[in-house]
């Protein structure tokens, strides 16, 4: 694909999320998996030209729930940036989204620079502190109907992300419980070992994607380690709420109609 035809699908996607408005999806095989990692860091240059800035990565499709929701069976990730970020126990503007949906995940803070493919037994000590999280998808395609190459174009769907206490609690991780409840009804559950065994492995994954593409990622970050369950549409009105067992909990809550 040339330089100019990936800086139009750049800015397609971009106008999409920017305006919210979803747009159809690229004709099957305009572009290999290659191109669609460079669109997809086009897109995030023009978010950063606006003054937005990088606050880390995620994973997607860590977990079989994920795969077969989406019908794509391949670990992807994508650009997390600042004004992703929404207020933990506030409330979201759903205006901003196309046709969101909320899933639960571990999200680590990184300790140290990953700028090497590292090991299993290395992870842990890359990590800084672990958090419940939520994160808003919101693919830019019309129906949230994709293929692998176009997912990974539009930034894996990124959209936003809610960030509950930090704690150090380690211990528990690779096998804990995972609930959402939206206004007091549960409705996702899973476990987090449904995370490639252990979420911890997601720094793992991470660290191999990132040198592949000759790319580091600063102490500091977020790494949000992908879904343990399908994700959920989101509705005007509701208080979405989810409890990762050793953990604290994460909510937030969505505007009502306009
Ligand atoms: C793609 C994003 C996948 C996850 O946690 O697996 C993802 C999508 O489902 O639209 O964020
Ligand atoms: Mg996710």
């Amino acid at each position: 694909m040339s330089g100019n035809a990936i800086a139009n699908a750049a800015a397609v996607l971009d106008d999409a999320a920017v305006k919210a408005q979803a747009v159809d999806q690229f004709a099957p095989g305009s572009f290999d998996l290659a191109d669609a990692y460079r669109i997809q860091r086009a897109s995030i240059q023009r978010r950063v030209a606006r003054g937005d800035g990088i606050r880390g990565i995620k994973l997607g499709f860590t977990s079989r729930a994920k795969m077969i929701q989406m019908g794509v069976d391949s670990l992807i990730w994508g650009w997390l940036t600042e004004t992703m970020i929404e207020e933990e126990g506030g409330t979201v503007d759903l205006g901003r989204y196309i046709h969101p949906r909320v899933e639960p995940e571990v999200c680590f803070l990184t300790r140290r620079t990953i700028d090497r493919p590292i090991t299993a037994l290395e992870a842990a000590d890359y990590v800084e502190a672990v958090a419940p999280a939520l994160e808003i998808i919101d693919s830019r395609y019309r129906n949230f109907k994709f293929t692998l190459e176009d997912v990974v174009a539009d930034n894996c769907s990124s959209a936003g992300l809610v960030v509950g206490p930090w704690s150090r609690r380690f211990e528990g991780l690779g096998n804990a419980g995972v609930g959402v409840t939206v206004n007091g009804r549960l409705v996702l559950s899973g476990s987090t070992a449904a995370i490639l065994g252990h979420p911890l492995r997601t720094l793992v994954q991470a660290s191999r994607l990132l040198s592949s593409c000759e790319r580091s990622l600063p102490a500091g970050s977020l790494v949000m380690a992908g879904a343990a369950t399908a994700a959920h549409a989101l509705a005007p009105g509701a208080h979405i709420r989810c409890d990762i067992n050793g953990l604290d909990r994460v909510e937030f809550f969505t505007g009502s109609a306009s």
